[in-house]
């Protein structure tokens, strides 16, 4: 019974979220499901990827968090129009949060369009938002058997970024395995090993993220 419910959910959510994918098709805007742990550096990510694409790509931005408005803050500065959705205690967001927020942007001003979800690998890895491609950051204080403990949300995913590789000699981390039991769930699956600290990294990301915007 409960597995039929969740089912019902993710349904109703699935039809929403396919409303959402045709106004962003009839709008000619790529989308961006971000996702990954609270504190895996999305929002950092994020900040240098609107400073690197601003300038030709136009962009904006809906945030996800349980509470506060401190990512969206965060984006504001960079001078892109952003909503924040607050889940009030929601562990992802949903096609119908992200249909509202959208409603708020000109769509047809828009080339890309990031949706920062709530930090949490496992919610977010079943709910679609109607994006072009799910991209999951695995940060490395997290360690490196969360490609093992959390396999839908790699398997699901069209681009993983290994972020904070700064601190890799610092820490036991082994990337290896990681693009090894990512690549075993998704042989498909996009690899990048950055560090938002050191710019190491980063442009190889700009140019995959350029590379899927002018493929779409
Ligand atoms: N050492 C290091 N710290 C980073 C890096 N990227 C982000 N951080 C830090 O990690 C923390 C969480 O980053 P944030 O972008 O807010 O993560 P989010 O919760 O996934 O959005 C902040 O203190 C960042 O400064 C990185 O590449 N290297
Ligand atoms: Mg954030």
């Amino acid at each position: 019974m409960k597995i039929k419910v969740s089912r019902d959910i993710l349904k109703a959510n699935d039809l929403i979220a396919q409303d959402v994918r045709s106004m962003l098709d009839s709008a000619r805007v790529f989308a961006v499901n971000l996702l990954g742990s609270p504190g895996a550096g999305k929002t950092t990510l994020l900040e240098a990827t609107i400073r690197a694409l601003k300038t030709d790509l136009r962009i904006a931005v809906v945030e996800g968090d349980v509470q506060t408005a401190i990512d969206g803050e965060r984006v504001e500065k960079l001078g892109v129009p952003v909503v924040q959705i607050n889940t009030l205690g929601g562990c992802h967001l949903s096609a119908p949060m992200v249909s509202d927020a959208i409603g708020e942007f000109d769509l047809t001003e828009t080339d890309l369009l990031f949706i920062e979800n709530v930090g949490n690998l496992v919610c977010t890895a079943t709910f679609g938002l109607g994006e072009d491609m799910k991209v999951t950051l695995l940060s490395v204080p997290e360690g490196d058997d969360k490609v093992q403990k959390y396999p839908t949300i790699f398997a699901n995913s069209r681009v993983l970024v290994i972020t904070k590789t700064d601190l890799l000699p610092h820490m036991e981390f082994d990337v290896e395995r990681v693009e090894r039991e990512a690549r075993a769930l998704n042989p498909e699956i996009q690899i990048v090993r950055l560090s938002a600290r050191t710019g190491e990294g980063v442009g190889d990301w700009i140019e995959l993220l350029r590379a899927h915007v002018a493929d779409s």
